[in-house]
């Protein structure tokens, strides 16, 4: 793993539930408590048309603590500022992604308004995720991929090794992270083959809410 996503994985926190049976069995995950797959959230039609809207994005490289990641991001609602290790307002969640969040919240059976926090991360080919669970600032976490597929790897610990399990996010699909997947669990997406978007919508634990 490059030096970069090794720093990032070690300081990032995490997050799983029941995998339900519309799951793909690829990679025959088990069960993770607190980890939900959708596919097919939203439709080929309205993919594209979010997309269309990403170039009118102030994308950025994801930096951490002066190391630059490979994938670029844009939050909206608040941002992590991993320097002070805090959330911060960001600009509003623009009027376009306002439908996707309220699919977003239906899917893990919340309040449109508790997902307060978006983040659209762009992955070239090349481009991943290294280990890390998200900061626990957060609490729900839904993750919703476009144009690619990619492998999401789950790993926590277990006695002296690892437990693994990894699934297939498909294009359009939605997955949540909450509870024990959050606490236990940790997660990474290996290098893009080619060109993934995904918007990932938080809610904020009370105390930051
Ligand atoms: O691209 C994804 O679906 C994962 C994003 C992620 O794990 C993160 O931003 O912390």
């Amino acid at each position: 793993m490059p030096r970069r996503d090794r720093q990032e994985g070690e300081a990032l926190s995490f997050a799983i539930g029941n995998l339900r049976p519309t799951q793909l069995s690829l990679f025959e995950p088990r069960a993770i408590e607190g980890f939900e797959y959708q596919p097919d959230l939203i439709s080929r039609e309205q993919e594209g048309a979010l997309v269309a809207r990403f170039s009118e994005l102030d994308f950025k490289n994801f930096e951490f603590r002066g190391y630059l990641g490979n994938r670029r991001v844009v939050s909206f609602g608040f941002r992590y500022d991993f320097t002070d290790s805090a959330v911060h307002a960001a600009p509003e969640i623009p009027p376009f992604l306002l439908p996707l969040r309220q699919q977003a919240a239906e899917f893990a059976r919340l309040d449109a308004s508790a997902l307060k926090h978006v983040l659209v991360t762009e992955y070239q080919p090349g481009a991943g995720i290294g280990w890390h669970r998200d900061r626990p600032v957060f609490q729900d976490v839904i993750g919703i991929s476009l144009l690619s597929s990619c492998r999401f790897r789950l790993r926590r610990r277990k006695g002296e090794g690892w437990q693994r399990e990894a699934l297939l996010l498909e294009p359009r699909s939605a997955y949540l992270l909450r509870g024990l997947v959050r606490e236990e669990w940790e997660h990474s997406i290996p290098s893009a083959d080619s060109l993934r978007y995904s918007i990932t919508f938080r809610s904020l634990k009370p105390a930051e809410a």
